[in-house]
């Protein structure tokens, strides 16, 4: 049987059949659970463009809170073909060639300082690409040849990342920020760019944040030279550090 060819300008939501418009969606309201709670996420659904909606689960998360899961049919449908996303523009190397790269092309060390800073207190993405073994099969850049990679943990401010990386010279510096609400990350990477800005060392280093929230586009418009999300690995980070290192002269 010969598959249905699918309109990438207008792509929707798939379930039993192509463009069903089948979909699901969880969300908390803060009402009581029960018949009355159940009929206000219909509602709501119906309102975002969901037709036939029906609350398949709803749970009573206490103190006047419900949980639900809608299934509906979803009406919008949005053009594939027209969408560009800013990413990092660097071949990804295995850690072996970045190792081969260093010692061939920067012919030294390269240092490199990693915090996850302001109050926010989840390491496991900074140590998922810093520490020794790494993250899904791919080994940390402290497992690295030619490269001393220094991980200051979680809760860092930026005062004290800064003096590091002044103490260390070092090359590069990665930031993650796990925390988004309220938008929390944006002051507190702004101010380490301003920060390295007002030492005079802004141009001498490289910049990259990370985290599940942090794209491309938000990290260069924040001043940084890149931004890595979700899935990122340590040859990811470490093929833009030492190609940067190289374009800019760093070396
Ligand atoms: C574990 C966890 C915690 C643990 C953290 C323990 C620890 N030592 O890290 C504890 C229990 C302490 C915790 C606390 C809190 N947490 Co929490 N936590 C999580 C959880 C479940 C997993 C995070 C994680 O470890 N992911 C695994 C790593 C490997 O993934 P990652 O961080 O995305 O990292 C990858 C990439 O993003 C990237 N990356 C990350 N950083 C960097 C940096 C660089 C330089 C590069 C290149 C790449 C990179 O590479 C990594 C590997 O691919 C998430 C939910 C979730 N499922 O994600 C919530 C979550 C992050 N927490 C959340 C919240 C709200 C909190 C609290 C505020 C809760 C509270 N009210 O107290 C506190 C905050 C404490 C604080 N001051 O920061 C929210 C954040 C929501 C938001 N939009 O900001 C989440 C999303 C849960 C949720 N859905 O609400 N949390």
């Amino acid at each position: 049987m010969a598959l249905e060819k699918v309109d990438l300008t207008r792509v929707k939501p798939y379930g039993d059949t192509l463009n069903d418009g089948m979909m699901q969606l969880s969300f908390t309201l803060p009402i009581p659970y029960g018949d009355e709670a159940d009929e206000a996420a219909r509602r709501l659904a119906r309102k975002m463009g969901l037709e036939e909606p029906s609350v398949v689960h709803s749970h009573d998360l206490g103190v006047g809170y419900t949980f639900f899961v809608v299934y509906g049919k979803c009406q919008h449908t949005v053009n594939y073909e027209e969408i560009e996303v800013p990413k990092v523009d660097v071949e990804i190397m295995s850690k072996y060639e970045v190792e081969d790269f260093i010692k061939e092309n920067i012919k030294r060390d390269v240092v490199i300082v990693g915090a996850c800073t302001g109050t926010d207190a989840h390491t496991v993405g900074i140590d998922a690409i810093m520490n020794m073994k790494g993250y899904d099969g791919h080994y940390g850049l402290e497992r690295y040849k030619m490269v001393e990679a220094y991980n200051l943990g979680s809760q860092v401010p930026n005062e004290e990342l800064v003096a590091k990386a002044i103490e260390l010279n070092a090359d590069a510096i990665l930031v993650s920020q796990v925390v988004t609400q309220k938008d929390v990350h944006i002051p507190n990477l702004t101010e380490l760019t301003e920060l390295l800005e007002a030492e005079g060392m802004r141009d001498k280093i490289v910049l990259v944040c990370g985290g599940p929230r942090i794209s491309h586009e938000l990290a260069k418009e924040l001043g940084y030279d890149a931004g890595f999300g979700s899935g990122s690995f340590a040859n990811n980070v470490a093929s833009f550090i030492v190609k940067e290192i190289v374009e800019r002269k760093l070396v």
